[in-house]
């Protein structure tokens, strides 16, 4: 099946699944709920999912192990993108083609959804399956709070918010987006694995190399992408002055090194697939999607 088709599989099977989670057993406050449910089905590539349920598949799971696992990522990124556009952060108007939550009903109600998401996320971990071995449950709690928290997602944001109009150096900018973008794409593969009840050190530590690798080749084309808002292909030549002024990856390493960094990630990515054969191949398929994406 081509990459498109799977991505588009997986997006649905997990926006039905958030759908059927969402459900409130009680609900006092129809507002809150109409706020979660507008930052989680309002679009979205839904990557994380994919990538959950994809590592879990080739871990030997099936797609019902990982059903709660990417619907929980996918939580976590939504909640962090609501609380990204506040004024208090972005202060963004649109995302992903619609008004953000903040807009599209009010500050306060936009600051709850995103704290409810993210103990939705946790909820859901926590009750994943009555198959479950508690055990597993808490790896992946565990798993998700260390990526998302002050170990991860959060500590990225802070250090960006702190080194606004700063000159990073690279492993600051490295270290930064390791940490705000990168954590979150690693624990999605860690978490696919783990709910397949993976236990093999040497392929955990092989799916955390591509993990690592796809997630900062993530926030290299995105920095590539903010400057030319074009369709990008590997080893295209082309240059913007505009990245000089911000903290990317082209202001450090110029446009045609910030597309060799791109090549060395994804050539790293594969490398750390080849324990797994051609199993492989739809998480080959994505980090060449996430190195050529052009939105
Ligand atoms: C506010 C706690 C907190 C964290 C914010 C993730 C993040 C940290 C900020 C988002 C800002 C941003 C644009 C980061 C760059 C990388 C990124 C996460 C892009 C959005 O992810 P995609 O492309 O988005 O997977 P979709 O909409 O497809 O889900």
């Amino acid at each position: 099946m081509e990459l498109q088709q799977q991505l588009a599989q997986w997006a649905t099977r997990v926006e039905r699944n958030l759908e059927l989670y969402l459900i409130p057993e009680s609900c006092i406050e129809p507002r809150l709920i109409d706020a979660m449910r507008y930052a989680l089905l309002s679009g979205g590539k839904r990557i994380r999912p994919a990538l959950v349920y994809m590592s879990c598949l080739l871990c030997g799971g099936t797609a019902e192990q990982a059903d709660r696992a990417a619907a929980a990522i996918e939580a976590i990124h939504c909640y962090s993108l609501v609380h990204d556009d506040l004024p208090a952060m972005d202060d963004d108007e649109l995302r992903r083609g619609h008004p953000t939550c903040h807009i599209a009903f009010d500050e306060a109600t936009a600051i709850l959804a995103g704290d409810a998401l993210q103990c939705f996320a946790f909820e859901l971990l926590s009750t994943a399956g009555g198959d479950i071995d508690p055990n597993r449950a808490l790896q992946l709690i565990r798993i998700l709070a260390r990526a998302s928290g002050s170990h991860g997602m959060v500590m990225g944001q802070a250090f960006d918010l702190a080194h606004v109009g700063d000159r990073l150096t690279l492993s600051q900018l490295q270290a930064m987006h390791a940490h705000k973008t990168g954590r979150l794409i690693t624990a999605s593969v860690m978490l696919g694995a783990t709910a397949a009840g993976c236990q093999d050190s040497e392929l955990l530590d092989a799916l955390q190399r591509y993990g690592d690798a796809i997630g900062l080749a993530f926030q290299v084309q995105d920095d590539l992408l903010d400057i030319e808002g074009t369709t990008l292909t590997l080893g295209k030549p082309q240059g913007s002055d505009e990245a000089q002024n911000k903290p990317t990856y082209p202001a450090l390493l110029g446009v045609d090194g910030a597309r060799t960094k791109l090549n060395q990630l994804y050539e790293a990515a594969l490398e750390a697939l080849k324990p797994f054969g051609v199993a492989a191949a739809p998480l080959a398929s994505l980090a060449h999607f996430i190195v050529t994406r052009d939105h």
